[in-house]
């Protein structure tokens, strides 16, 4: 088979260097392979097509809005395969199209399926992946200056809050499609303010004081919300990466507390690198590539992406995943001009976690090889790495005492409905650390846990189930009955539900219908029963959902 896709293919690029105009090269090189293959009842491959500039620009931004988050820019793989124009050469060109509109069932979303894409759009796309990738621009200090804006500044803030709510229990909320984010009062539940923010804006992340929050967009736009205002705004802000996924602070205290609010730090997809910002005015300050070469088989690799970013309370240091060579580093910022990290070997294509009940360990998903991966920051050391499931995908990830096994955390995952619990707690239960001692069955393939140190609970979503209606269900198991089973239900009649937060308390549980009419429903989390339900216009594709305290101090 390969042989005869090669000879279509060097066929046809023989018909493209001796006829005219592109498009019309297109044609007869398509033409000629359809014709070829149908001789030789081969798969129709290998015929490259082209694009008119247009067609390109529109893919280019379909393909960063769509699919570089998991494929990569240059396309060489990470939560998805590797989709380089040589590979998708060999490809039949309507299975391409096929898997664009309807999804794959290794856990590809179907873009037309789902209404993201029109079947036009899915074509286009099959035909922008069997051409050589572009490449994007990179960025350096100048052009992210040249985006900073301070909009208050730091002196002209306010010295102490301008209202009598309670900030601790404020919740930052993801309008992913509408580019926004929302602040709600979780106490009231009312709305009190919603911000521009960046392109398909992704995550927040509240400083150190709680004061403030930091928003990330997919563009790279990192804002700076100040909680203290009567009706919180964006208070400065900074393009810093071209894709960006993660945002945190510094948030170590030291003896003189030096540290706290000090610095932010982006986490780029593209350029692949991460910068450090002023905490209060997002100024950029210094940027540190992640290209460097797999901890495995040293290979170089020209895109080693930002994933999780989590912020030491122990140390003046950032626990920074370093998804396609598998580093974990442990970046000092107690001296930028003189920047000391530990680069750690654990697994490749890291992904999303969070720290144990203690802090000291983070735990992440390597969600292509199945496993989990452990690091103990504290002894600046790879502990192990462990299977779960079919792509571990725990978020932050839930952290309780189990009546059996003690401490443990958990993952839910993208490949299947299992929540996978292994024990986290090598000193007082050595037999148990860092083994999956519980498995349960929830709804369907899922993104998100959540549970709090107060609660009986522990929720999953299936939002990646393509099964109808599945996709909307919320599974909840009991840390004291875990082996009963969980109690699932079907929270909304129409979007995907995903991903929950508690607030401050440890009582209500948050979760989002994520649609362009979107809610957020909030549940009482002892009786499970739905206490509200939050609409509105401004409710554009609500996903993620973070409470102040909870950001703060690494509560799940
Ligand atoms: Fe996320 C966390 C990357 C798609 C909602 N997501 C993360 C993190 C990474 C990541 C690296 C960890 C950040 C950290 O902790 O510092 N996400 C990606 C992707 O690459 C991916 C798969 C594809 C893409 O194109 O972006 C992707 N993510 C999504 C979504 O489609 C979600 C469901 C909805 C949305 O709004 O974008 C989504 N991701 C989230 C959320 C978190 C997250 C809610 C934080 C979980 C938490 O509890 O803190």
């Amino acid at each position: 088979m390969k042989r005869i896709n090669t000879s279509i293919r060097a066929f046809s690029q023989s018909q493209s260097r001796r006829n005219g105009s592109p498009r019309l090269r297109w044609v007869l090189s398509a033409g000629s392979a359809i014709l070829l293959a149908a001789l030789l009842g081969a798969p129709l491959a290998g015929a490259a097509p082209e694009l008119s500039k247009e067609e390109n620009e529109r893919a280019q931004f379909i393909y960063f809005d769509r699919c570089s988050g998991c494929h990569g820019a240059l396309r060489k793989g990470a939560t998805g395969p590797n989709i380089t124009a040589e590979k998708m050469l060999k490809r039949k060109f309507a299975e391409l199209e096929d898997s664009i509109f309807n999804g794959t069932d290794a856990g590809m979303p179907g873009w037309g399926r789902t209404g993201e894409l029109t079947a036009a759009e899915s074509t286009l796309m099959a035909k922008f992946v069997q051409l050589p990738a572009p490449i994007p621009p990179e960025m350096g200090l100048k052009a992210m200056k040249a985006t900073h804006k301070v909009h208050v500044p730091v002196a002209d803030r306010p010295t102490k809050p301008q209202h009598g709510r309670n900030i601790d229990n404020h919740f930052g909320v993801i309008l992913r499609d509408a580019g926004q984010a929302a602040i709600v009062d979780g106490d009231t539940k009312k709305l009190i303010s919603v911000m521009d923010s960046g392109h398909a804006v992704h995550i927040f992340r509240a400083s150190a004081t709680g004061r403030y929050f930091y928003t990330v967009g997919r563009d790279g736009k990192l804002n700076l919300i100040d909680l203290w205002e009567e009706k919180p705004r964006v208070v400065a802000e900074s393009r810093v990466c071209l894709d960006a996924r993660s945002v945190d602070v510094s948030k170590y205290k030291g003896p003189k507390g030096d540290f706290v609010d000090k610095y932010a730090v982006v986490g780029c997809y593209w350029p692949p690198q991460m910068v450090v910002v002023d905490g209060k005015t997002l100024e950029p300050i210094k940027v540190i590539s992640t290209r460097s070469s797999t901890y495995d088989t040293n290979e170089y690799h020209p895109e080693p992406r930002v994933a999780t970013i989590v912020a030491s309370h122990h140390a003046p240091e950032w626990v920074v995943a370093i998804k396609e060579t598998g580093l974990v580093w442990l970046v000092d910022y107690s001296d930028l001009d003189n920047l000391s990290m530990t680069q750690i070997a654990t697994e490749r294509f890291l992904h999303d976690g969070g720290f144990d009940a203690t802090g000291r360990y983070l735990l992440i998903a390597a969600n292509m090889r199945d496993q989990i991966v452990v690091v103990d920051t504290k002894k600046r050391k790879f502990v192990t790495k462990f299977e779960t499931g079919v792509k571990p995908h725990p978020g932050r990830g839930a952290n309780w005492v189990d009546p059996e096994y003690g401490p443990v955390s958990a993952t839910t995952h993208l490949g299947e409905g299992l929540i996978a619990v292994y024990g986290s707690d090598p000193e007082g239960h050595p037999e148990h650390a860092w083994k999956v001692v519980r498995e349960e069955e929830t709804a369907g393939p899922g993104l998100f846990l959540k549970t709090h140190p107060k609660s009986n609970h522990v929720w999953t979503d299936s939002t990646l189930s393509k099964e109808e209606g599945v996709n909307q269900e919320i599974c909840v198991f009991k840390k004291d009955d875990f082996a009963a089973g969980p109690n699932c239900w079907r929270a909304a009649d129409h979007g995907k539900v995903v991903h929950f937060e508690y607030n401050k308390a440890g009582d209500e549980v948050w979760a989002a219908v994520w649609d362009k009419k979107g809610e957020l429903i909030i549940y009482d989390d002892k009786t499970l029963k739905e206490k509200q339900r939050i609409k509105g216009d401004w409710l554009v594709t609500p996903t993620g959902k973070w409470n102040v305290y909870n950001t703060v101090n690494d509560i799940y």
